[in-house]
């Protein structure tokens, strides 16, 4: 039976349309700065939210109403699910989706018994991918939900634990590469700390970086050739998490030998809990070569949490794209919606609303992104703004030709520094107001 029988294929239909089940700007083989829409964007619906979500809080218990899933922890179950999100995938039009280890499959009694769950619904998402073409862009392995994790996984004071993670994540990356997977996603769900007074901080991050040393190594011995990444967050649900924000990982990424090996997956959500802009998480990843792929959602500025809410603001969607198609697009990644339809959105429509809307909004900020882009007037205004760094002393500096003995024997010759121009922020902000 059909999980979503009055859905059908979702299909474009312009900005005109008033179909809730049409899209109204994503028009995946559109060309943007000679390159599809679908190429450009790569969607991406993320299993955990989508299909195993239940919808509770704090306060209350789960509100989804799912009538494909019986509720219970059985592999049968897990692999309807399995049939379930392909059909949706596949109506929705999403060419990708990524996973933890155990959204998909139920853990047994010992990992020998869970990595053969994992292995029996592996075997349906295999053939679920090859019968509607919808691929993996990244898995993960989930070391934060079960109790064992609760100090944490690579940074657990347990040596157990650690081993137990090393184990996990090992299968973690030959499922994905056995499902023929683009990236492997590391968010380290528990790495972190709630008090310095139990806390070795030294000795959790060295630790931190064996495990990810070992897993390049099994990448390389496996032959996988897919991207890891490392997703930032500074908090939730520890207090403060080892990976904070971009320039946090990267330095952590640098000290240990390993910024060749991981980019950076991005999310906006956890950008904003960090105090920082998702735009300026992804300008710092792309500055130093790390900008990998994203995770599409966005926060709620009242609740101070991981609201993981599904994007809809265009400027948001603009700025996001505006960095990306600087730096070159999403090469590997892609735009995964970590997102959850709200509590209070318990039908299974509503996973269509939610996912038909970011897509239209990232859609529409490709095309205004683009647009900004083709008349010039943003990109001149930046370069003209550096221009004393193209000749004279700027140069000199640049090309690491001066010492600060040059830059005195300049300024006293000069008597001054030059006046500074207005930056026009207001200016600006208006000339991007003129493509939304
Ligand atoms: C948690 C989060 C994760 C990662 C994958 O906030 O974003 O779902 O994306 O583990
Ligand atoms: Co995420």
């Amino acid at each position: 039976m059909a999980a979503f029988p009055n859905v059908s294929k979702i299909q474009y239909e312009g900005p005109k349309s008033k179909d809730p089940l049409a899209f109204k700007w994503y028009n995946p083989d559109e060309i943007v700065e000679g390159k599809s829409m679908k190429e450009h964007l790569r969607f991406s619906v993320v299993y955990w939210h989508t299909f195993r979500n239940r919808l509770s809080d704090p306060f209350g218990m789960g509100t989804a109403i799912r009538p494909w899933d019986d509720g219970s922890e059985s592999v049968e179950n897990a692999k309807k699910r399995v049939r379930a999100a392909f059909e949706f995938m596949d109506k929705l039009g999403a060419p990708f989706y990524a996973f933890h280890d155990r959204d998909v499959a139920p853990e047994g009694p010992t990992l020998k018994h869970t990595n053969r769950n994992l292995d029996a619904v592996v075997k349906v998402l295999k053939e679920e991918q090859r019968r509607t073409g919808v691929r993996l862009l990244w898995g993960t392995a989930c070391l934060f939900a079960h109790p064992r994790y609760a100090m944490g996984a690579a940074t657990s004071c347990n040596a157990d634990v650690f081993a137990y993670a090393g184990a996990q994540v090992k299968k973690a990356i030959e499922v994905t590469h056995e499902l023929g997977g683009e990236g492997y996603v590391f968010w380290g769900g528990r790495e972190g700390y709630s008090s310095l007074l139990n806390t070795d901080l030294k000795r959790e991050l060295e630790h931190l970086a064996k495990f990810l040393h070992m897993a390049v190594d099994w990448k390389k011995q496996l032959g996988f050739k897919g991207q890891f990444y490392i997703e930032p967050k500074p908090k939730e649900p520890t207090k403060h998490q080892y990976d904070s924000d971009a320039a946090a990982c990267l330095n952590f990424l640098r000290e240990h030998g390993l910024k060749d090996h991981l980019k950076l997956n991005l999310e906006t959500n956890h950008a904003t809990l960090a105090g920082h802009t998702m735009q300026h998480e992804l300008e710092v990843a792309g500055a130093a070569g790390a900008l990998g792929s994203i995770d599409a959602n966005t926060g709620d500025m009242l609740i101070g949490w991981d609201t993981d809410q599904f994007p809809t603001d265009i400027y948001l969607t603009t700025q996001v794209m505006l960095t990306i198609l600087k730096y070159g697009g999403l090469a590997t990644g892609g735009v995964n919606f970590d997102a959850k339809v709200r509590r209070e959105s318990f039908e299974p429509i509503d996973l269509f609303y939610a996912h038909i809307g970011g897509m239209d909004a990232f859609a529409r900020g490709l095309k205004i992104a683009a647009a900004i882009r083709k008349d010039g007037r943003l990109d001149d205004f930046v370069r003209q703004r550096y221009s004393s760094w193209d000749s004279g002393i700027g140069l000199k500096v640049e090309q690491g030709r001066a010492s600060l003995r040059d830059l005195e024997t300049y300024i006293l010759k000069k008597g001054d520094a030059d006046p500074n121009d207005s930056g026009r922020q207001e200016f600006l902000e208006n000339l991007i107001n003129e493509f939304i």
